[in-house]
């Protein structure tokens, strides 16, 4: 089994200079302010508050490297990983100064960072498919980024519910069913699924 073992706050940036040096593959995180990008990284790393957790949306208005060293069991493998925290994007209550100040940060990453191995992208559970997700979607698939979408806040809807959920979203989003995960860092729902994603981009 795939372990993290130990997890670290490296550093913020916003501009491709002030990236960590480390050449450690990166799993970046990313989908609209407040859908749970940051609580998503504390559930995966067992972790209270490694990244900070808001109901003010709008939080995380860096990019925020995180160090993770992690083993698979009852083998020899174990290494080292960044893992990304990307800002939100779609919060209504900004400027277009933001916005724009957004989407350079988000596509120098994207443009410049050569280590990017897998990117998560996070949907809420509860809402349909929204232009801006179809964008990056639509974004990783011409640069050929591994990504897989996680459906989050899982604990909100009945459980006999997900499954169809899921489907209508793969269906909207014109994915494979295997795309798409449920989430809850409030139930841990997922957590093994998305982390077998990860090892299975990094090993
Ligand atoms: N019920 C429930 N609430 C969640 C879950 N994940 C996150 N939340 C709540 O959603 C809000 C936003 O969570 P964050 O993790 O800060 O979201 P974010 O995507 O990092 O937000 P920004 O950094 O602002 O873009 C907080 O109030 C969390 O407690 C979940 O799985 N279930
Ligand atoms: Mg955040």
């Amino acid at each position: 089994m795939f372990r993290i073992v130990e997890s670290q706050f490296i550093k913020s940036a916003v501009l491709p200079k002030d990236y960590p040096a480390s050449l450690n593959y990166d799993i970046a995180f990313v989908g609209k302010s407040n859908v749970g990008k940051s609580s998503m990284i504390n559930t995966i790393l067992n972790r209270k508050a490694i990244a900070k957790i808001s109901s003010t949306p709008g939080k995380t208005r860096l990019i925020n490297f995180f160090d993770i060293r992690y083993k698979v069991d009852a083998t020899a493998e174990s290494g080292q990983v960044n893992f990304v925290d990307l800002p939100g994007y779609g919060y209504a209550k900004v400027s277009k100064k933001e916005r724009d100040s957004w989407r350079k940060m988000v596509e120098a990453y994207f443009l410049h960072r050569r280590q990017i191995r897998g990117v998560v992208v996070l949907i809420d559970i509860r809402h349909k498919a929204d232009p801006k997700d179809l964008i990056m979607i639509e974004m990783l698939k011409s640069q050929n980024i591994a990504f897989i979408i996680t459906a989050t806040k899982a604990d909100k809807i009945p459980k006999s519910k997900i499954n169809a959920t899921l489907n209508d979203l793969a269906l909207q989003f014109s994915l494979e069913k295997d795309k798409l995960i449920a989430f809850s860092a409030l139930k841990k729902t997922g957590k093994i699924g998305l982390l077998n994603w990860i090892h299975s981009k990094i090993c």
